[in-house]
């Protein structure tokens, strides 16, 4: 069975690795992507929005997060940088005054940086290096950048020290790490923009991925920075759209919040009220099935959601928590593949 799934950071790296774990159990070995028949292909195309250069380092977050996850290699209680980390560098950076300080860089996860950044200047992809750097940690799935475009969320911020014209507050512009990391979300974002998104092209394998599938999976992610900036790259929504294959997402809220993360800081500077409905409602053109948290089964009712809503527990407690979820996506997507129903907006 081919899957392609498309993810963020550490809720979609959680989610794969309860798919990993469900597909194992259930004895269908998962394949490496590398096409070669033997067992399942998964297939994880990357939010690539969130990367950041930082020392003069290329940091892509959710790639990472992906990679280490899955390749055994993640700090589990943060779900980003490096388990047995130390901070060395980080120390003898802040004793130059060398910043920024507020994003945690350890020297083993320096070291995936410094690997990245000299491949990327040697002109290789973010696709290729990406390649590279799995190549070691064996996550067993084909891990794609959406793009090989430099792609960078920026968030709008009200700037009351530089007025407009007209005395109202004027505006700036940080980097999204800034917002997320060092503001906690916690200032009120006036437009989130994905820089550069307009003109990135879907990575090599991408569209092939989609069009070529068996199931799409769209995990827990945050559904404006991670999932949402994905389909903002030209070509990827259009093929979700036209894919035969079912597309079965599972809701990142539950009971009006999100299950971690701030996607609810995101989805109100965009306008979109923070339930599993509105965010069904932001993937309405392409989304066949819907997994939502008990505590929204009334979603099933809900108008603004034409996809197949079922409806279970969905706090990713444990590895198996997640697989159990995985399965109940991958259980819903073949339901839909043989009835044909909510095929909806396709031929
Ligand atoms: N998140 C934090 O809250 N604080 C950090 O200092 C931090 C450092 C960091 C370093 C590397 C990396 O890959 C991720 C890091 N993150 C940190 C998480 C990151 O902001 C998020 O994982 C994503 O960008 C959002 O999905």
């Amino acid at each position: 069975m081919r899957i392609t799934a498309l993810a963020g950071g550490i809720g979609g790296a959680r989610f794969l690795r309860g798919l990993l774990h469900h597909l194992g159990t259930s004895g269908q070995l998962p394949g490496d992507g590398s096409g070669d028949g033997v067992g399942d292909e998964i297939t994880v195309i990357g939010n690539t929005a969130d990367d950041v250069t930082l020392h003069g380092l290329r940091v892509c977050p959710d790639l990472d997060t992906v990679m280490y996850t899955l390749g055994g290699g993640i700090h589990e209680g943060q779900g980003w940088g490096r388990s047995g980390e130390t901070f060395s560098i980080a120390e003898e950076l802040r004793a130059y005054g060398s910043g920024p300080d507020w994003f945690t860089l350890g020297d083993r996860d320096l070291a995936t940086h410094i690997v990245r950044t000299r491949l990327l200047g040697q002109g290789h992809t973010l696709s290729e290096v990406t390649a590279a750097l799995c190549a070691r940690w064996q996550p067993g799935v084909r891990l794609l950048p959406m793009s090989d475009d430099r792609v960078e969320t920026h968030v709008v911020l009200a700037d009351p020290e530089h007025p407009g014209e007209d005395g109202a507050p004027g505006e700036r512009a940080v980097h999204f790490q800034e917002w997320w990391v060092r503001l906690h979300a916690a200032v009120p974002a006036r437009r989130i923009l994905a820089v550069g998104v307009e003109q990135a092209r879907p990575a090599p394998g991408v569209l092939e991925a989609i069009a070529g599938a068996d199931v799409i999976l769209l995990p827990p992610s945050n559904p404006v920075v991670s999932i949402g900036t994905i389909l903002g790259v030209p070509g990827i929504r259009d093929a979700l759209g036209d894919t035969a294959a079912p597309v079965v997402g599972v809701s990142p809220i539950v009971g009006g919040a999100p299950v971690r993360g701030m996607a609810d800081a995101c989805l109100t500077a965009i306008g979109v009220e923070t339930s599993a409905a509105a965010v069904a409602g932001l993937y309405a053109d392409f989304l066949d099935g819907w997994l939502v948290d008990q505590a929204d089964d009334d979603v099933a009712d809900s108008a603004s959601v034409t996809a197949a809503v079922r409806a279970r527990p969905l706090l990713m407690t444990d590895i198996d928590a997640a697989a159990a979820i995985a399965g109940a996506a991958l259980e819903l997507a073949e339901e839909l593949r043989t009835s044909r129903i909510g095929h909806h907006g396709r031929r």
